[in-house]
């Protein structure tokens, strides 16, 4: 208790009681000071924090000297905080509430107000692992586990920093933007309080016109057919905004690419026949499936990609065809590693309409071999399984193989009675996977395949479901489904 008594001291000196007893002090050589301030103060603290804090005296010369050790440190009220005489200053536990703190020497005082917060005793970010192209932007969010028992975030109140310190920032809100040329992972790092976390950000470069891909303009058609299946009624308008598609299925060469570089980030695993996604969004899902190609058939009747001596590879002469094998996972996880999505089950509708609304997704909106590969032979029409992507000609769009040659995956999670309540303005399916039989669930495919039933549901407006949902992986072996990339545009 001896600082309050330094304290009380002081304060007599102050009020000028005994203001020749304290000029006259030996122990002080004398000097009259113009101000006093206090250094190293932070408006927000915290229970149990200390803070090192100095007096800062200006003498009449105008000089600055630190007076920490001979200024009289006080805080009100006393039961929150103290400083010490060489003007360390704790918070003590568990207190919180605003204090004035002050200090004086020889006739000068200064203060200063600082909130004693509830101290936090752990805290999460997230995402662990985030991903971002070089243009684009992750939110992070920081969550603290208060004393007491309560949470609160405290995205806006992080001490962020990045390192390279050169690769992007944080900004108040929490959300990271990559610098210009960024690229690799970068880790951030959050400070609350006393706590520091670390996450890791993965910047991807920017895959400019990666995929040729054709521009669908903003235009409201009519999806479904009321002379359809159950799941494609009503015929309904759907307005679109503008947005880009992939001429092409994504092809073996295409996927495989992918596959490598995910091999070599980090970003997957392979697993026996199965290759699953390491982090992030598709950590543990499934990516692609080899265990559909049995020892000693053709591979042009089966799985063409492989994995061999450490790396992913397919068979020569296939580098054209669509990529099967591919799961609903791994078809997202492709397109947004390129800045991609997949298409909405509107946009690949709108895109085999052709803007005319076409009954099949061919050159001139008929069906016959010569415009598509679909289940038999004939014309040009040579295959009994998959051909290379762009065989056929492309429908008035610029698209290739919307009818035939492998289903596609789309964004949407399948619901058989959609079309009954869907919005009119960019539908994007149900939100949330919905049972369509005994408790599974299913994606969306569209386009029907180059093998299967004698008479193929190749319409535009045809739906079919792939599940089940998560355990996809399964039904999707036996129904080799491949994809196109989309992305929207904005102008
Ligand atoms: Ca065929």
């Amino acid at each position: 208790m001896r600082k309050f008594r330094q304290n009380s001291y002081v304060m007599i000196c102050f009020a000028g009681l005994l203001f020749v007893a304290c000029r006259n002090s030996p122990s002080r050589p004398e000097q009259a000071l113009s101000g006093l301030e206090i250094a190293g103060a932070s408006q927000d603290t915290y229970s149990g924090a200390t803070i090192q804090l100095a007096a800062i005296a200006i003498d009449d010369n105008g000089d600055r000297v630190d007076v920490t050790a001979e200024a009289n440190w006080s805080v009100t009220p006393e039961d929150l905080a103290q400083v010490s005489p060489t003007g360390l200053f704790m918070a003590f536990d568990r207190a919180t509430g605003s204090v004035t703190v002050q200090a004086l020497l020889r006739g000068q005082a200064a203060s200063t107000e600082m909130a004693i917060l509830t101290r936090a005793t752990d805290m999460a970010v997230r995402p662990v692992q985030g991903r971002v192209g070089a243009s684009g932007a992750q939110p992070l969010r920081a969550v603290a586990n208060l004393q007491g028992g309560a949470h609160r975030t405290v995205t806006d109140e992080i001490m962020w920093s990045v390192e390279p310190s050169n690769a992007g920032v944080v900004d108040n809100d929490g959300m990271f933007r990559p610098a210009t040329g960024a690229s690799g992972p970068v880790r951030v790092v959050a400070e609350f309080q006393d706590l520091t976390r670390e996450i890791t950000v993965e910047v991807q470069p920017v895959f400019e016109n990666r995929f040729p891909v054709v521009e669908i303009p903003e235009a409201t058609f009519v999806m479904g057919n009321d002379n359809g299946s159950q799941n494609q009624r009503p015929a309904h308008p759907v307005h679109l905004s503008a947005f880009e598609i992939g001429k092409y299925e994504v092809t073996n060469a295409e996927f495989v690419a992918f596959l490598n570089a995910g091999l070599a980030s980090g970003d997957l695993y392979h697993e026996r026949d199965v290759v699953r996604g390491n982090r992030g969004e598709y950590l543990a899902q499934p990516y692609i499936s080899f265990f559909f190609r049995r020892a000693g058939e053709p591979p042009e009747q089966k799985q063409v990609i492989s994995f061999e001596d450490e790396g992913f590879a397919f068979e020569t002469g296939f580098s054209d065809y669509p990529a099967i094998g591919v799961t609903w996972y791994g078809a997202r996880a492709f397109c947004e590693y390129y800045g991609y999505r997949l298409p909405t089950e509107a946009e690949w509708e709108a895109a085999s309409r052709a803007g005319q609304q076409f009954e099949y997704g061919t050159a001139d909106g008929t069906l016959s071999h010569d415009l598509a590969n679909y289940s038999g032979v004939g014309g040009a029409d040579i295959y009994t399984w998959l051909s290379p992507v762009g065989t056929f000609p492309a429908n008035p769009f610029g698209i290739h193989d919307l009818v035939g040659n492998v289903w596609e995956f789309v964004s949407d999670f399948y619901q058989f009675d959609y079309y009954s309540h869907a919005p009119m303005n960019n539908p994007t399916g149900p939100a949330e996977p919905v049972s369509f039989f005994k408790g599974t669930f299913g994606v969306v495919l569209r386009g029907c395949a180059a093998t299967g039933r004698p008479l193929p549901g190749c319409e535009s407006s045809r739906r079919q479901q792939a599940g089940a949902f998560p355990t996809i992986l399964e039904r999707h072996a036996a129904s080799p489904s491949s994809f196109r990339v989309a992305r929207s545009l904005h102008r």
